[in-house]
């Protein structure tokens, strides 16, 4: 079985249920991400029980947008707490995201995958490219759901720094499709967490991808 390109996003409340989904789809995943949902309903424990029972890195998807004090003492927690990436914006500047980057690996958005990002967020995508690609971050969010976008921002980013894409399966963009258009990771919630055998649409997605370049 080749590495997987597939991140879970876990997006549950309760710790049990977390937990037995991350245990039967861990063998098709690269990671699992945590967001806020599953952080307020079982705490920040959970990073550590889910690495316990899957091995697998996480990715702490809390979205830092504040000064770069207070994102800095939420990372200092979210790192210590065993998170392997933490998930940060970067339209709140340069310094707020670099305060998150002395603590550990981030990952910026520099486009979301929802209808609204085309609001605000599209027309400073040029910048926030730049942002990453000056302080290298590991890697940075594009929508999957608007491959072409993925193609334009691999295009624009240094090799080396990963795109990462939310937005396959519920909001419509399509797993294969994103890879093809340059995705290193494609990351997957309720098309999995939400089916009826969490292990077999996670192991249908996997294989989907498996092999494309
Ligand atoms: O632009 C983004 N879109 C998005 O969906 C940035 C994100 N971090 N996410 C997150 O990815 C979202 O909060 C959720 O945790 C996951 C997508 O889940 P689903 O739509 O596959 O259920």
């Amino acid at each position: 079985m080749s590495e997987s390109r597939l991140i879970l996003a876990l997006d549950v409340y309760e710790r049990e249920r977390a937990l037995e989904i991350a245990e039967c789809t861990a063998e098709y995943l690269w990671a699992i991400k945590i967001n806020w949902p599953l952080i307020i309903g079982s705490g920040l424990k959970i990073i550590t029980e889910l690495k316990q029972v899957t091995g697998l890195p996480i990715i702490a998807d809390v979205k830092l947008a504040d000064i770069p004090n207070t994102n800095r003492l939420i990372a200092r927690k979210v790192f210590e707490a065993g998170a392997d990436y933490i998930i940060a914006h970067g339209f709140v500047g340069r310094d707020s995201v670099e305060a998150v980057m002395e603590l550990g690996e981030t990952i910026i958005v520099v486009e979301m995958s929802h209808p609204g990002a085309k609001e605000f967020i599209q027309p400073v995508t040029e910048g926030l490219i730049e942002l990453a690609n000056e302080l290298e971050s590991f890697g940075v969010i594009a929508p999957a759901t608007r491959p072409e976008r993925v193609e334009y921002i691999r295009s624009k980013l240094k090799p080396g720094i990963r795109v990462i894409t939310p937005g396959v399966g519920a909001q419509g963009g399509k797993a294969e499709e994103v890879i093809r258009a340059g995705a290193d990771y494609i990351i997957v919630g309720r098309s999995i967490y939400g089916s009826e055998n969490p292990r077999e649409s996670a192991r249908r997605i996997f294989e989907e991808i498996e092999g494309v370049v």
